[in-house]
C-alpha cells in the first residue's frame, strides 16, 4: 500500500508537528511516499532543490500512490493542486481539517463530493478518522 501524504510547506509550517504524527501513524498501514512533509525545517533543508525536480518527483510519486491523505488545515497551493491531481487518478482521498484552524476550509475542498473531508480536534480523533478511512478503502 503506497500512501501519499500532503501537507503545507510554503503555505506555512505551523502544523508541522501534526503532520509528523499523522505520517508516523500512517506507516502502520503502508509506505508513506512523502515522509519529508513532516520533517522539521523542510522549508529550509530543501532550499537547494530545483522546483522542477520537486514537482516532477512528487507527481510521479502521486501517480504511483494507492491513496491520498491530505492535511488541509493550513491553506496551501501545492496541497490543493495535489488533491485535484489525485482526483483525476481516481484514488481515495481523505482531507483532514483541524477545527482550531484560523481560516475556513475552501469550498473547493469541502464542497467536493469525490473527497472525504473530516474535521478533527486532536491527534487521537485524526487517528480514528484514518482508521475508518482505511477500513472502507
Ligand atoms: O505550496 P506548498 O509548498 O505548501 O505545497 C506543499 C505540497 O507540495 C506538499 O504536500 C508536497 O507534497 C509538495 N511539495 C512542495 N514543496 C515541496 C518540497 N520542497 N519537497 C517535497 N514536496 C514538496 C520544498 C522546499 C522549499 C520550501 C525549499
Amino acid at each position: 500500500m503506497k500512501i501519499y501524504f500532503a501537507g503545507s510547506i510554503r503555505g506555512g509550517r505551523e502544523e508541522e508537528q501534526t503532520y509528523f504524527k499523522i505520517i508516523d501513524y500512517l506507516t502502520n498501514f503502508g509506505e508513506v511516499l512523502t515522509e519529508h512533509v513532516g520533517f522539521k525545517n523542510i522549508d529550509k533543508k530543501e532550499q537547494g532543490s530545483l522546483d522542477t525536480y520537486i514537482f516532477e518527483r512528487d507527481v510521479s510519486w502521486l501517480k504511483s500512490a494507492n491513496m491520498m491523505i491530505a492535511d488541509v488545515t493550513v491553506p496551501s497551493l501545492g496541497v490543493g493542486y495535489e488533491i485535484g491531481f489525485a482526483e483525476t487518478l481516481n484514488i481515495p482521498i481523505l482531507c483532514l481539517y483541524n477545527s482550531k484552524a484560523n481560516k475556513p476550509l475552501s469550498a473547493m475542498i469541502s464542497g467536493n463530493k469525490n473527497l472525504i473531508s473530516k474535521k478533527y480536534k486532536n491527534i487521537e480523533e485524526a487517528r480514528l478518522l484514518i482508521d475508518k478511512f482505511m477500513e472502507s478503502n
